[in-house]
């Protein structure tokens, strides 16, 4: 069990490590039995610390939203972590200067309209609470070295919240079929990756509903005016300085950003 006292210190370690763009070994080479449950705990002290700076949330956000994804890492469950508000990049500018190694996805981001508490809250209940999707490039960026981490390492890493672009048009959800919205990404004009929203736990709406219920056993809920990233409908994708990225969604709109030193 990890040291009531090491809680503090190894959040610290990884706020630094963004500050300082800086990428560090994984928690786990020298805490081998690091726990999911610490590894949350780890990012809710990063979280306060944050928050101790001045910086506010603005959104969830839930990874490891594919079955490929959650194979690859022998989970059977998606993780999830807290946009800031100093993530959110308005000016259509990713500077490789704030960060280490960055990686692009393509996901749907939901607005909520009322309240969402689980246990037990289906995605149809998730959707019907849904005042607006949002398309959303997210930018993730480990702090650990090469992106290797264990399942505790990336929980205590807030799941490697970065950078996100939203788009600028706000969609009501009624009569969308978000599971068939279609999304390419392409960087310098060539299609990197494309896919559907079904690639999300097989709708986006499920990867809500699947946050309220996780939530729910810490005592917490989704409130009316929660952004939630419901996690990547892409791979995610390195990238360059120069690049120049769009991601495009049926009938949700699209968005690009410039990549710049
Ligand atoms: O947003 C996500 O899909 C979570 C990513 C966390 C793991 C990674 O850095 O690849
Ligand atoms: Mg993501």
């Amino acid at each position: 069990m990890l040291a009531e006292e090491l809680y503090r210190p190894l959040a610290q370690k990884l706020v630094d490590a963004e500050m300082n763009r800086r990428e560090v070994v994984r928690l786990t080479a020298e805490y081998p039995d690091l726990t999911v449950e610490e590894g949350y705990r780890i990012q809710d002290e990063l979280i306060a610390i944050k928050q101790e700076q001045g910086h506010r949330v603005i959104a969830l956000k839930m990874g490891f939203t594919s079955q490929a994804k959650m194979k690859q890492m022998n989970v059977h469950e998606p993780i999830y972590g807290s946009v800031f508000d100093y993530m959110n990049v308005e000016d259509g500018v990713l500077h490789l200067d704030e960060l280490i190694h960055p990686k692009v996805e393509a996901e749907i981001a939901f607005i909520l309209g009322s309240d969402l508490e689980g246990p037990g809250v289906t995605g149809a209940q998730a959707l019907a609470a849904t005042a607006y999707v949002v398309p959303a490039l997210e930018i993730i960026d480990s702090r650990y070295e090469n992106f290797h981490f264990t399942l505790p390492d990336v929980l205590a890493d807030n799941t490697s919240s970065s950078r996100v672009f939203l788009g600028s048009a706000l969609h009501r959800p009624d009569g969308m079929e978000l599971d068939l919205v279609g999304v390419t990404l392409s960087i310098n004009g060539q299609v990197k990756d494309l896919g559907a929203g079904a690639a999300v736990l097989g709708h986006p709406a499920h990867s809500v509903a699947m946050l309220a219920n996780m939530l729910s056993r810490k005592g917490r809920k989704l409130r009316k005016g929660d952004m939630i990233l419901t996690g990547g409908i892409t791979g995610a994708h390195p990238l360059s300085e120069g690049d120049v990225v769009t991601g495009m969604w049926g009938g949700l709109g699209s968005i690009q950003f410039v990549v710049t030193r």
